[in-house]
């Protein structure tokens, strides 16, 4: 009696392949009216905003559509950072409305030996800020500045607490209070909502500094951060490419496999990353009109590079392999080809030839040099062209 009490009261999360229920997924090529999608041009005008719609409605919440201002200052720079080899701009990116504001903290560094405008990997860091250290005493693999710089690409980064903290009670404490209708609604954004939107404010400032080839930025993002990235690159088709590096549960895991991390799990652990109106999935899955494939292919026909690592379970490697997978119909309206195997690669045997992408690390749940190198690599083909 009392283990039964207990597995009713605690979720025990399901590691077991045979005990994945089965499931069907929303058909990617049907609109929600039953007609269907067969050419990019009925993608583009009808079943992509529906989805994007049921995300917004369901899942990540809305977006704000106005901003009163923006502005931006520099507020320090160097022309002699990493031993003269980049150009570091820390900028404040401030976004004001309705007479309230929040201040953005971009670190940005540019390498100085290409004399055009650079393409860009932006990371959403939701890890600390030590990870981004302007000044290069502190250096992490989470963002090797230095490595992406000697690749030819400049780096930036910005970090999740300015537009919402990361935490069930603060995180109102930042772009929420700009936009309080939000807040009210069932359907409004919250934390991951709030750093995906973030990262376009971000875009609008890179739009604006000549350094910076706008339309070759990539968006990345580990674990939480990688299901803002995921949601950044779908809301705002100016993101050339997206990195998503073990984002999971309502990042790029089917979330229907419920295997490891469930969505009721995440709603009740972290009831401030996603609108109000998701909590209703909680152990019903099944009725959810999206699920996390629908995500990956409004990212189409923009490259996006997916990752895992062989000891984190708990984001489902292979339910995140097979929403890459169902995701190449919609490349295929684009004529592109994802020819993605039936089963995942093997562990350290990137997938780099393709618009879509992955690979699973040996390792821990991480984002490591490793895991940059490859997005350099793919980077390398689908910006460089
Ligand atoms: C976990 C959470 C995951 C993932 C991870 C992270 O606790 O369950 O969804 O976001 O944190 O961000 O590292």
């Amino acid at each position: 009696i009392l283990i039964q009490l207990q597995a009713q009261n605690s979720e025990v999360a399901n590691y077991d392949e045979a005990n994945v229920p089965a499931y069907s997924l929303p058909d990617l090529l049907k609109t929600t009216t039953n007609q269907e999608v067969r050419t990019k041009t009925a993608w583009e005008k009808i079943r992509r905003p529906e989805i994007i719609k049921l995300f917004e409605e369901n899942v990540y919440g809305q977006m704000p559509k106005t901003v009163d201002r923006l502005t931006y200052s520099i507020k320090s720079g160097d022309t002699q950072a990493m031993a003269g080899k980049a150009t570091l701009k820390e900028v404040v990116i401030e976004v004001v409305q309705h007479n309230r504001s929040v201040k953005i903290n971009l670190v940005l560094f540019v390498p100085t030996k290409i004399n055009k405008p650079a393409p860009v990997f932006l990371l959403i860091n939701n890890r600390s800020k030590d990870n981004t250290d302007p000044t290069r005493t502190h250096k992490s693999d989470f963002w090797p500045a230095e490595m992406v710089i000697d690749s030819g690409y400049a780096i930036a980064a910005f970090h999740v607490s300015d537009l919402a903290p990361d935490d069930t009670v603060k995180y109102v404490d930042g772009v929420l209070q700009l936009y309080p209708e939000q807040l009210t609604a069932n359907d409004g954004m919250r934390a991951i909502g709030a750093w995906a939107w973030g990262a376009s404010r971000v875009l609008d400032y890179l739009e604006k500094d000549p350094v910076i080839d706008a339309k070759r930025v990539a968006i990345v993002g580990h674990s939480r951060g990688g299901k803002a990235s995921l949601w950044a690159a779908a809301e705002d088709q100016r993101f050339a490419l997206c990195f998503s590096n073990c984002s999971g549960n309502t990042g790029a895991a089917l979330s229907r496999r419920r295997f490891g991390e469930t969505v009721s799990r995440i709603n009740t652990v972290f009831p401030h990353w996603f609108a109000k109106n998701y909590k209703k999935f909680n152990h019903n899955e099944d009725s959810l009109p999206v699920d996390q494939h629908m995500l990956l292919a409004a990212i189409a026909p923009r490259g996006l590079y997916v990752t895992n690592a062989s000891k984190d379970l708990w984001a489902d490697p292979t339910g995140t392999y097979l929403a890459l997978k169902n995701a190449q119909r919609v490349y295929a309206l684009y004529g592109m080809e994802a020819h993605l195997p039936d089963h995942p690669p093997a562990i350290n045997q990137p997938i780099l030839n393709s618009p879509l992408g992955y690979h699973i690390r040996e390792g821990e749940h991480n984002l490591t040099a490793y895991d940059w190198s490859n997005f350099i690599k793919f980077a390398n083909a689908h910006l460089k062209k």
